[in-house]
């Protein structure tokens, strides 16, 4: 029997988009199933207050279409989510996307038969597809954890999760607003938040290194010059460690002098962008003494920020490195410490007992509020498969699969899932990226590879279990050289609230030139490492 369709996509976001025109432009018959109501991901669902880019909006937008390129204007060089989302919008109507979209449709079961060599998808409301390829564009950071508290459906006020944002208006004024968490998320929203709610409390567990983003318009001069620069924007991308316009400084901390580190930090410290995490020395992410050195350099710039030193040191991190976790980028979060209006609980002095009708109740005081935002992260990489059932060969579940850690082949197959690919999968180095320019790299490769497939013949490709140990053992052998392990963060996959989640690395810390390098051999040499026939 003929599968209707030769490619499944599951995602309407950067990914989901991208592979859906590639597949369609080589005349695959292609279809794709999007939960949310319209395109756009991650760009869809996080709507919260301050939401933007750390990107520079130059260096995130797709690179391979040098007319949309020409044609879209970024306002800021940091681009907020309405914007980012009225992107996404544009593409979708230029290239006629929709059309080969299912909307409102959450895919609840792909299951795999041998026989048929084919996948079959299964939506939330019984509506079934099969394919012989289906390819998961999931995102990183798409399956949202609300907190484990005591009593959190009791509440009466407003409450919301920040990746579940209301689609219409939601004003603080007057309002006796709570948040719950402080990373990135947290930062921008209780930011933005501070800036009219009558009351804020801020409920943080583990204070991060946080700088100053650097945001400001474009001009109309800067918007020629972006525009006439894109070749060299990408190329810059394509050469550095994490794919941004930063990259690490040859220089290492240990060797320079104490003037001359402080000089460079104190530029880095107020240039836009990650230049203080990604463009620092080249030894603050791989050596402790150095990592220290620069760690204590924010820790100074958030005490030197925020007036009262008592909140100042509740702020400052001392429990992990600068740069272990991903860097929170701010405009003005320090300062919003010291409004009269806002206060900080430390929740590991003052725990949330739990949440009641009309507020919260920490071991010392009952709080009322008017609103409770949740900024309290996902269950990052792994949570958006296991959120679906996903079984391969012999029934076997991908959770069940990936229950110690996951193992793939290039973060793109996984051994028992013949015909599955993941983009931006676990061990991926588009998760330690400037994300689209990964994104379009492992679109590219894996359409590579099913033309291969099509021009050979082919309707079955598995990961062998040999290569994919192989890759998973590199993964880890990368990691160790750096410090990412030293701390917990959703790079490693902690979340306070999926504590059932086994801690293992999810990305790729090799970088994504070396990524790239690995991924064009595997190519070049028949897809080495794959079992197809
Ligand atoms: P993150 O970075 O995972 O941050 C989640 C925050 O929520 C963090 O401060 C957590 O504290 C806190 N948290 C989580 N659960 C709880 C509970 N139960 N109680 C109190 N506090 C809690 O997610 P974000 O959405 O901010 O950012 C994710 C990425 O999106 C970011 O890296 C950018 O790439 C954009 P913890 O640190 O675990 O102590």
């Amino acid at each position: 029997m003929n599968n209707p369709y030769d490619v499944l996509i599951i995602g309407a976001g950067l990914s989901g988009m991208y592979q859906l025109k590639r597949m369609r432009d080589l005349g695959f018959r292609v279809h794709g199933f999007e939960a949310g109501s319209d395109v756009g991901g991650v760009w869809y669902w996080n709507r919260s207050p301050g939401a933007r880019f750390d990107s520079e909006s130059y260096s995130y937008g797709y690179s391979w279409s040098k007319e949309l390129l020409q044609e879209w204007n970024w306002s800021e060089h940091f681009a907020a989510q309405p914007e980012t989302l009225r992107y996404c919008q544009y593409v979708a109507d230029k290239f006629d996307l929709r059309h080969d979209f299912s909307f409102n449709s959450r895919i609840k079961s792909a299951i795999w038969d041998e026989t048929r060599r084919t996948w079959t998808l299964t939506t939330d409301d019984g509506t079934t597809a099969s394919s012989t390829w289906l390819i998961t564009c999931l995102g990183p950071l798409s399956a949202p954890t609300p907190p484990n508290i005591p009593g959190r459906d009791d509440f009466k006020g407003e409450a919301f999760h920040t990746a579940t944002w209301p689609h219409t208006p939601v004003t603080f004024a007057n309002k006796r607003v709570a948040v719950i968490g402080t990373g990135a998320t947290g930062v921008q929203t209780i930011t933005q938040v501070a800036k009219t709610a009558g009351h804020l409390t801020v409920f943080q567990r583990t204070p991060n290194y946080c700088a100053p983003l650097g945001n400001r318009p474009i001009t109309q001069e800067e918007q020629a010059r972006i525009k006439a620069s894109y070749d060299q924007f990408f190329a810059t991308c394509a050469a550095t460690t994490g794919s941004f316009l930063h990259t690490a400084d040859p220089r290492e901390a240990l060797k320079t002098s104490a003037e001359e580190r402080e000089a460079f930090w104190e530029q880095q410290y107020y240039a836009p962008g990650f230049g203080i995490w990604l463009g620092n020395f080249a030894d603050v992410g791989t050596n402790a003494e150095a990592n220290a050195l620069a760690s204590e350099f924010i820790r100074r710039k958030i005490r030197e920020r925020v007036k009262d030193p008592v909140i100042a040191e509740k702020l400052v991190p001392k429990n992990h490195g600068f740069g272990t976790r991903r860097v929170p980028l701010e405009s003005g979060y320090y300062e919003v410490f010291n409004q009269p209006n806002v206060e900080l609980i430390d929740i590991n002095k003052e725990p949330i007992q739990h949440i009641n009708p009309h507020g919260i109740q920490t071991n010392e005081r009952t709080l009322e509020f008017d609103m409770i935002i949740y900024a309290t992260g996902f269950d990052a990489v792994r949570g958006s498969f296991d959120r679906i059932r996903i079984e391969g060969t012999n029934g076997t579940l991908l959770q069940d699969a990936w229950s110690e850690g996951p193992t793939t082949l290039l973060g793109l197959q996984s051994p028992g899932f013949p015909n599955l690919f993941t983009i931006v999968g676990p061990h991926n180095a588009a998760g330690f990226c400037n994300i689209p320019r990964c994104i379009e790299q492992n679109v590219d490769w894996v359409t590579g590879f099913l033309i291969h497939a099509r021009t050979k013949g082919n309707t079955r490709i598995e990961a062998s279990t040999s290569a994919a140990e192989e890759w998973t053992r590199h993964v880890y052998d990368m990691v160790a050289l750096t410090l990412f392990a030293t701390t917990d963060s959703w790079f490693m996959g902690v979340n306070q609230n999926t504590p059932e989640k086994k801690r293992t690395f999810l990305a790729y810390a090799g970088g994504s030139p070396r990524y790239k390098k690995r991924c064009d051999a595997v190519a070049a040499d028949g897809y080495r490492g794959f079992i197809q026939n």
